[in-house]
C-alpha cells in the first residue's frame, strides 16, 4: 500500500510539553517534516529557546543546543562561524528575542549570520504564566497587564518581521500562521525557503509565526485560531517583507 503519511523519522518517541492548540507543535513538526526531506538530519544543528519550547531538544533525534534567555542568535554565530558547513537554525519566542535578546538578534543581522531564524510571536510570555511581551497588543489583558497595555506604560508592540526586512544583513523576512491548513502549507514554504537560502549564503533567513497561545489568551484552542485572525493580523500582517529577489535587483 502506498504511504501518504507518515511521522517524521527524526522525532523521537518524547511526548512534548505543548498545551493542546499550541501553534509551537504545529511548528516543531513542520521542521521535522523539513528536516527529512531536505536530509538535514546530519549536517543540521538546532538552536532552542528558554520558554516553552525549551524541551525541543529532546523531540529530535539530532544535534542541538539550548540557549539562555534571548542569547540563541550569539550561540548560533559561533557555532556557524566554527561549524560553515553545518546547517544551524535558531528558534525563539517573542519573550526571548524581543525582551530578554534584542540585542542578539539585532546584532546578528547586522552582522549578516548566516543562518535561519525562526520566530515564534504569540504575543505573551507563554510559559512562565502569560505575562506582557514586547508583542503583547495595545489594550491586550495579560496576567502583568491587567487593564490591558497601554503606550504610556508598555510603549507599542514590535513588529520584527518588519524590521528585519529594513536590516542589510538579512536576505528573507516573511510573517506566517498556523491558523488553517492553507497556511500551515504557506508556514512550510517560508521554512523550506528561509532554509535552502542558508545554503546559497545570503545572511540571515527570518520567519515570523503568529502562534496561537490558548493557555496563555485563556482561551479554547478553536477560538485562539480566531483570534490570531481577528486581533493578530490587522496588527502584525502576513506576507513578505524581503526577498532576496528584491535584494538582488538592488
Ligand atoms: C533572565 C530571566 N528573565 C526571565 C525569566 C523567565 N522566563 C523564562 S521563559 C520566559 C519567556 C518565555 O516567553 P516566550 O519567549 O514568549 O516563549 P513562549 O513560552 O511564549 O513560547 C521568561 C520571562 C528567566 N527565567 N530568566
Ligand atoms: S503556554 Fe501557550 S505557548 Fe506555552 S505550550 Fe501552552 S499554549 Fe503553547
Amino acid at each position: 500500500m502506498k504511504t501518504i503519511y507518515k511521522r517524521p523519522e527524526v522525532l523521537t518517541d518524547a511526548i512534548t510539553t505543548y498545551c493542546g492548540g499550541c501553534g509551537h507543535g504545529i511548528v516543531n513538526k513542520l521542521i521535522a517534516e523539513l528536516v527529512d526531506e531536505m536530509e538535514l538530519r546530519e549536517k543540521g544543528i538546532l538552536v532552542w529557546p528558554i520558554g516553552c519550547s525549551v524541551y525541543a531538544d529532546k523531540y529530535y533525534k539530532m544535534d542541538a543546543i539550548c540557549a539562555l534567555h534571548g542569547r540563541a542568535p550569539a550561540l548560533a554565530t559561533g557555532i556557524k562561524r566554527c561549524l560553515p558547513d553545518k546547517f544551524v537554525m535558531v528558534y525563539q519566542g517573542d519573550g526571548d528575542m524581543v525582551s530578554e535578546g534584542m540585542a542578539e538578534i539585532m546584532h546578528a543581522a547586522v552582522r549578516a549570520e548566516n543562518f535561519s531564524v525562526i520566530f515564534i510571536n504569540n504575543a505573551i510570555y507563554g510559559m512562565t504564566g502569560g505575562q506582557m511581551a514586547p508583542t503583547t497588543l495595545l489594550g491586550q489583558v495579560t496576567s502583568t497587564s491587567p487593564y490591558g497595555r497601554t503606550v504610556p506604560a508598555a510603549g507599542y508592540p514590535v513588529n520584527m518581521a518588519e524590521i528585519m526586512a529594513n536590516m542589510p544583513g538579512v536576505c528573507y523576512s516573511e510573517r506566517v500562521t498556523v491558523n488553517t491548513p492553507q497556511r500551515i502549507t504557506a508556514t512550510k514554504k517560508a521554512l523550506k525557503k528561509a532554509f535552502e537560502l542558508q545554503f546559497e549564503n545570503k545572511g540571515l533567513s527570518f520567519v515570523e509565526v503568529l502562534s496561537p497561545c490558548p493557555t496563555g489568551w485563556g482561551q479554547k484552542p478553536m477560538d485562539a485560531m480566531k483570534w490570531v485572525d481577528e486581533k493578530l493580523i490587522p496588527i502584525y500582517p502576513l506576507g513578505v517583507f524581503k526577498s532576496p529577489e528584491e535584494v538582488s535587483a538592488k
